[in-house]
This record gives structure tokens, C-alpha cells and sequence, in this order.
């Protein structure tokens, strides 16, 4: 099962073609991959490399309940959304510290620069969770999933929400050909959000008591990103199965631009040479609806993974 995602690390390293991208950092590039996980195969995180599943099953109840805040991760103590909301406070007028411009990389590059960046970043964090005002006006990185998710705004002025209309979809016409949700929005695009939605849409599918989904994800930072989107939408996928009284069925994600950025390379080699584990079991406690679902609820055995390896983020 995890093969599949160690076979899309071996073509982009041989077919990859040497793309520069938004962030300036480089990357190998593929066009155009698909990989299929048999979620009754076993949970599809990533045993050659160690994940954090509770940052994954934060940010996902995070998407679920709408919220757009980074201060509902940082009271999880989930930092993966930091460095766009940190973007928007070090651009606003408000922002008096040292000049900050193109933090990501120049805190690769320069050692100095990135401890004074840390003190900014670890400032910034503290506001958030301490000044609900500054957090209100900061912490919110404005359209991202979960507003697209639960509030897409229509032309009319009023709001649609989008998770809960597929779920009563899938429960009163499960052969529907038309369970979406969509959050790439052109008109919010590209003003109106700090980065415009990597999952464009995705899609359920119906068969022989068993719910599968299917992810459009246009751009995919395979040794960073990847493995949390894997886990993230199949851990929706069995949210949303449950629900319905149906089995999780397959996770089915279709890749746009697939690439592995030029600073990850040795870690994907890393990985490469590392033999997968079985994979581990999902346990969910019962719940009546995705949106009370706490994090208490959802817990991860037989996880056992090789060490984690790091690797600097994109920005
Ligand atoms: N931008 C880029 N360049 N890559 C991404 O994967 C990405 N995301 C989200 C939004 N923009 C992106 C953010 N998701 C990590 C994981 C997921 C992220 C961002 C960062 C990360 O650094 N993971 C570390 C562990 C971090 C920790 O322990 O705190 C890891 O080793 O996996 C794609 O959705």
C-alpha cells in the first residue's frame, strides 16, 4: 500500500524534470499521477518516515468546523500552517520588527538571520494565542479550506456548505455521480487567500457498501505535504463512512504538478532506503455526525514507523 508512494518518489527522481517554481527553491516535477489505497488494507500513513498523526487529525477537524484560524492549531500545538499567517503579519502596517522579506529562504542560508527570525516567529505564536483581537486580525488566513469547505459564498450574499450538503448526499442518493466539494473558488483566487487550495476538489463514490474518495490535488510537495494529504482525506474518507453506515471503500488521489523540492532530495533517498512496516488501524469511538467529532475520538494503533526526517518547508 505504501508502495505506491515510494514508486511516485522513484519516478519523480528519474522522470522528474527540473522546474523552477513560486518559492524559487527548484524542483523535480512529473505532470499527471494517480495512486489508489485499499483503506481497508490499513491506515495509509507512512511507515518509512514517522508522521506526526495528531497534527493530521488536528488540522482536519480544523478544516471540518470551518475555521480559517491558525489559533485553534497552535492551541493543539500544530505548527504547520504558521509560516502563511506569519507572512501576512510581517506585510501589514502593523509589523514593526526587523525586515523579514523572504523569511523561508533566507533562513536556510543564513544562520544569523534565522535565529532572529525564530524570535519573531515564537513572538508572533504567543500573540496569537494570548491577544484574541491580534489573533482575529492575524491569525485568520482568510478563504482556505475550511471556509470553502462550510461557507463558500455565493453571488446572492449567502453562504453554502458544501461538506455538509455531500454528506446528506451520499446518505440519501449514494449512487449520485455529483458528491463534491470544490474549493477553488476564481473569484477568491488569488487575492483573497494566503495560498491559493492545493485540493481543488474532491469526490465520493458509492459501491457495494463501501465509500471511496477520490482527491484532485493540483500541486503536490511529495516529501513534506503528500504523506499528510494521504492521511488526512483518507482519515475523512472513514469520518465520513462511519457516518453513513457504509465501509471506507479506497482513497484515490490524482496528483497535477507532483513535485520533490531540490533541498528534500537526500531525504527522499533516505526514505527510498528504508523497507515499510505494516501499516497501522484506525479506531474511531462512535459518533453521530463529523461535526462532534473531538480529537479524543479518533486514535491510531500499531503505529510503528522508522524515524522521522526533517526537511525545511517551502514557503
Ligand atoms: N506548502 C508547501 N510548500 N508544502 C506543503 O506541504 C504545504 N501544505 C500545506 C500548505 N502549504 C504547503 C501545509 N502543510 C509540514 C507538513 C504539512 C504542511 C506543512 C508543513 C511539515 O513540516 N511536516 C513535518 C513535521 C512538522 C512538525 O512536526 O511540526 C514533517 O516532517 O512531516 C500541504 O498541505
Amino acid at each position: 500500500n505504501e508502495q505506491v508512494y515510494l514508486d511516485l518518489c522513484k519516478r519523480v527522481l528519474k522522470e522528474g524534470s527540473n522546474k523552477a517554481d513560486r518559492t524559487n527553491t527548484g524542483t523535480l516535477s512529473v505532470f499527471g499521477h494517480q495512486m489508489r489505497f485499499d483503506l481497508a488494507e490499513g491506515f495509509p500513513l507512512l511507515t518509512t518516515k514517522k508522521i506526526p498523526f495528531r497534527l493530521i487529525v488536528s488540522e482536519l477537524l480544523w478544516f471540518i468546523n470551518g475555521d480559517t484560524n491558525i489559533r485553534f492549531l497552535l492551541e493543539h500545538n500544530n505548527h504547520i500552517w504558521n509560516e502563511w499567517a506569519f507572512q501576512k503579519w510581517i506585510e501589514s502596517e502593523d509589523y514593526r520588527g526587523p525586515d523579514m522579506t523572504d523569511f523561508g529562504r533566507r533562513s536556510l542560508s543564513d544562520p544569523v538571520f534565522k535565529e532572529v527570525y525564530e524570535e519573531q516567529m515564537k513572538l508572533f505564536v504567543k500573540r496569537i494565542l494570548e491577544d484574541e483581537t491580534f489573533a482575529r486580525k492575524y491569525g485568520d488566513l482568510g478563504s482556505v479550506y475550511g471556509s470553502q469547505w462550510r461557507t463558500w459564498k455565493t453571488s446572492k450574499g449567502d453562504t453554502i456548505d458544501q461538506l455538509k450538503q455531500v454528506i446528506k448526499s451520499i446518505k440519501e442518493n449514494p449512487y449520485s455521480r455529483r458528491h463534491i466539494v470544490t474549493a477553488w473558488n476564481p473569484e477568491d483566487v488569488p487575492s483573497n487567500m494566503a495560498l491559493p487550495p492545493c485540493h481543488t476538489m474532491f469526490q465520493f463514490y458509492v459501491d457495494d457498501g463501501k465509500l471511496s474518495c477520490q482527491l484532485y490535488q493540483r500541486s503536490g510537495d511529495i516529501f513534506l505535504g503528500v504523506p499528510f494529504n494521504i492521511a488526512s482525506y483518507a482519515l475523512l474518507t472513514c469520518l465520513i463512512a462511519k457516518e453513513c453506515s457504509l465501509e471506507p471503500g479506497e482513497f484515490i488521489h490524482t496528483l497535477g504538478d507532483a513535485h520533490i523540492y531540490s533541498n528534500h532530495l537526500e531525504q527522499v533517498q533516505t526514505q527510498l532506503s528504508r523497507e515499510p512496516k505494516p501499516l497501522p488501524t484506525l479506531k474511531l469511538k462512535d459518533f453521530s455526525s463529523v461535526f462532534e467529532v473531538q480529537i479524543k475520538d479518533i486514535e491510531l494503533e500499531n503505529y510503528e514507523a522508522h524515524p522521522s526526517i526533517k526537511a525545511p518547508v517551502a514557503v
